[in-house]
C-alpha cells in the first residue's frame, strides 16, 4: 500500500474521518483516568504471571519484530497486559474493542499514554494508537475497527488478533466485494449492524477500488480468541474464503477449558450483581446452553444458591448437565416461571420475543454468548405498546403490555442487561487478570508463530501443540503454590509418554 486514501469524508453520523484516523481515539485521557488505569495495570501484572513469563523469556530477543498487529478485543485491564507485553516483544499494535460496551476507559488511557518506561504522558502519549471507549454507537465500532486496520503510512497489519472475528470479516467482505466490483445495497442487510458493515465498505470502495485485496495480501495470520470467532473460521475454511491461515486459540485447553468455564464462573454473578443487585439465593435460574460457558455459568449461579434448569440441545451435554446435577428443561416449559435467563449457546434467536412476553414481571434477562442475537430485543421492540426505560448504563426495563404477574396485572416489566450484549464485559470488567492470563499466553504464542514461522501455515485452521498448552498450565503454577509429581522415566514409558510431555494424546478431552 503506498498512502492511505485520502478523502475529507466522515463515516456516517459518527463526526470522524472515513482514513486518516487521529492517533487514538479513547474517552477521557485526564491524568486521573490514566493514573486509575496505570495503577490497575500493575495489579493486573501480578495476576498474569504467563505474560509476564513470556515477557521475561522473550524480551531481548524481540521475537515480534516487524509484526503489525491490529488486535479486535475487549479494551479492558487484562488486554492493556496483553497490549504491552506485544509490544514489549517488538510488535507495532493497533488496537479496538470487539464490543461496544467493553471497553474500561481507565484502561483504555493508560495503554494509549504507554507504561512508565515508554515517557508517555497524558500531554504527550507514547503508547499504542487505541480506539475504544464504553458505549460506541455501532457506527463509530466499526470506524474503531477499519482505524485500527490502517497504519497513518497507509500499511494495513500483517497479523490480527481477533475476538469473535470482526475485523476477519471486514477483510475478508471488503475483499470478497472489490472482487465482485460493488457492495451490496445496505437494504439487503439482515440487521441494522450489517448495513452499516456495508455502508462502511462501499465509502471505502469508492475512494480505493483495491484497498482491501491489498491489505488482505500483506497480512500472515489471524489468531482467534473466542468459540464464535473460531466457528466462523472454521465455515470460512470449508467454504474455502479463507484469505489467510488462522490459530484458533480458544480450543487450546488452557483457553475454552479455563476462560470459558471458570472465568464465566466468576464474572456471569459480577456482571448480575453489578447491574442488579437482585438477591441471587432461592431464585429459579436457566442457562441455555451447555457447553464451556453454561457449565461456568451454572457453577456461578449455583454457587449463590439458585436453583438452575438447564436447556440444551446436544444429548451429550444435556446429560453432562442432568450428572452434575441440573434438570434439563425447555424454555417454553419454564419462561412463566423462572426468574433469571442467560444465553451462553453462540447460537442465535434463543430468547425470542414471544417467551419475553410470557415472562415473569421484572424476570431478568442476560446473554453471555459473544453475540447480541441470542435474544431477540430487535423483535421485543416491535411488539405494539412495548416501551424500554434506561435505569442506568446497560440496564432496561421493557415495559410489555401483556398483563404478567405484575401487581396492576395490566402490564409487566423485564430487566434486559447489555442490551442482550455479553453481560460480563457489558455490566462487569470481564474475566479477571489470572484466567486471561491463560488465554492471553496462548495469544501470544499464536502471534509468534504466526509471525516467525509463518511459511509453515496454508491458509487453514490450526490449534497449538499440546507441548505449548502444557507450557501455559506450567506458567500459571507457581502463583498457585502447587508442586507437580515428575514422572519416573518407568512411568513415562509405562503410559507410553515422555517425562517432558505432551502428558496426554491430541485426542483426550480433559
Ligand atoms: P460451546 O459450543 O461449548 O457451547 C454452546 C452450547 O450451546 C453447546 O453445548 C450447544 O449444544 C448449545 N446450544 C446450541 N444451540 C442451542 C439452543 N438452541 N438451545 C440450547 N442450547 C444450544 O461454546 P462455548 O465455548 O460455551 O461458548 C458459548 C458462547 O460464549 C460463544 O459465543 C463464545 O464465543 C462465548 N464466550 C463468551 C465469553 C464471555 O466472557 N462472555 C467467554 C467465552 C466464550
Ligand atoms: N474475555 N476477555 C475478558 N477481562 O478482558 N473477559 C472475557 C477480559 C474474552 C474471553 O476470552 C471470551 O472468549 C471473549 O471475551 C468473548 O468475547
Amino acid at each position: 500500500m503506498a498512502s492511505p486514501p485520502t478523502t475529507s469524508r466522515t463515516f456516517l453520523d459518527t463526526g470522524l474521518p472515513l482514513f486518516g484516523a487521529p492517533p487514538y481515539k479513547v474517552s477521557d485521557l485526564s491524568p486521573e483516568t490514566v493514573a486509575f488505569g496505570r495503577k490497575e495495570i500493575e495489579l493486573a501484572e501480578h495476576e498474569m504471571p504467563g505474560l509476564m513469563a513470556l515477557r521475561r523469556r522473550h524480551r531481548d530477543r524481540k521475537p515480534l519484530a516487524g509484526a503489525r498487529i491490529t488486535g479486535s478485543l475487549h479494551m479492558t485491564i487484562q488486554t492493556a497486559v496483553l497490549i504491552e507485553t506485544l509490544i514489549d516483544l517488538g510488535a507495532e499494535v493497533r488496537w479496538a474493542s470487539c464490543n461496544v460496551f467493553s471497553t474500561q476507559d481507565h484502561a483504555a488511557a493508560a495503554a494509549v499514554v504507554g507504561p512508565p518506561s515508554s515517557g508517555g504522558t497524558p500531554a504527550v502519549p507514547k503508547g499504542p494508537a487505541i480506539f475504544a471507549f464504553k458505549g460506541e454507537t455501532l457506527a463509530e465500532y466499526w470506524w474503531c475497527t477499519l482505524a485500527a486496520l490502517t497504519w497513518p503510512d497507509g500499511a494495513g497489519p500483517n497479523l490480527i488478533l481477533d475476538d469473535g472475528g470482526d475485523a476477519t470479516l471486514l477483510v475478508h467482505k471488503g475483499a470478497e466485494f472489490e472482487a465482485a466490483g460493488s457492495v451490496p445495497d445496505p437494504a439487503t442487510a439482515e440487521n441494522e449492524e450489517f448495513a452499516i458493515v456495508l455502508r462502511l465498505l462501499a465509502a471505502v470502495q469508492e475512494h480505493d477500488r483495491t484497498f482491501w485485496g491489498t491489505l488482505a495480501k500483506g497480512i500472515k495470520g489471524v489468531s482467534e480468541e473466542t468459540t464464535t470467532g473460531v466457528n466462523r473460521l472454521y465455515q470460512m475454511q470449508r467454504a474455502g474464503t479463507l484469505l489467510f491461515a488462522a490459530i484458533d486459540v480458544n480450543n487450546s485447553v488452557t483457553k475454552s477449558k479455563f476462560d470459558n468455564i471458570y472465568g464465566c464462573r466468576h464474572s456471569l454473578v459480577d456482571g448480575i450483581n453489578r447491574a442488579t443487585d437482585v438477591m441471587l439465593a432461592g431464585k429459579v435460574a436457566v442457562i441455555c446452553g451447555y457447553g464451556d460457558v453454561g457449565k461456568g455459568c451454572a457453577q456461578s449461579l449455583r454457587g449463590q444458591q439458585c436453583r438452575v434448569l438447564v436447556t440444551e440441545i446436544d444429548p451429550i451435554c444435556a446429560l453432562q448437565a442432568c450428572m452434575d446435577g441440573y434438570q434439563v428443561v425447555r424454555l417454553e416449559d419454564v419462561v412463566e416461571t423462572a426468574d433469571i435467563f442467560v444465553t451462553a449457546t453462540g447460537n442465535f434467536n434463543i430468547i425470542t420475543a414471544e417467551h419475553m412476553q410470557r415472562m415473569k414481571h421484572n424476570a431478568i434477562v442476560g446473554n453471555i454468548g459473544h453475540f447480541d442475537n441470542e435474544i431477540d430485543l430487535a423483535g421485543l421492540a416491535k411488539v405494539p405498546g412495548v416501551e424500554r426505560v434506561n435505569i442506568k448504563p446497560q440496564v432496561d426495563e421493557w415495559i410489555i403490555p401483556a398483563p404478567g404477574n405484575a401487581p396492576d396485572r395490566k402490564r409487566h416489566s423485564i430487566i434486559v442487561l447489555a442490551e442482550g450484549r455479553l453481560l460480563n464485559l457489558g455490566c462487569a470488567t470481564g474475566h479477571p487478570s489470572f484466567v486471561m492470563s491463560s488465554s492471553f499466553t496462548n495469544q501470544v504464542l499464536a502471534q509468534i508463530e504466526l509471525h516467525t514461522e509463518h511459511e509453515k501455515y496454508e491458509r487453514q485452521v490450526y490449534t497449538l501443540p499440546k507441548k505449548l498448552d502444557e507450557e501455559v498450565a506450567r506458567l500459571h503454577l507457581e502463583k498457585l503454590d502447587a508442586r507437580l509429581t515428575e514422572l519416573t522415566p518407568q512411568q513415562a514409558e509405562y503410559i507410553g509418554v515422555s517425562v517432558e510431555g505432551p502428558y496426554k494424546p491430541v485426542h483426550y478431552r480433559y
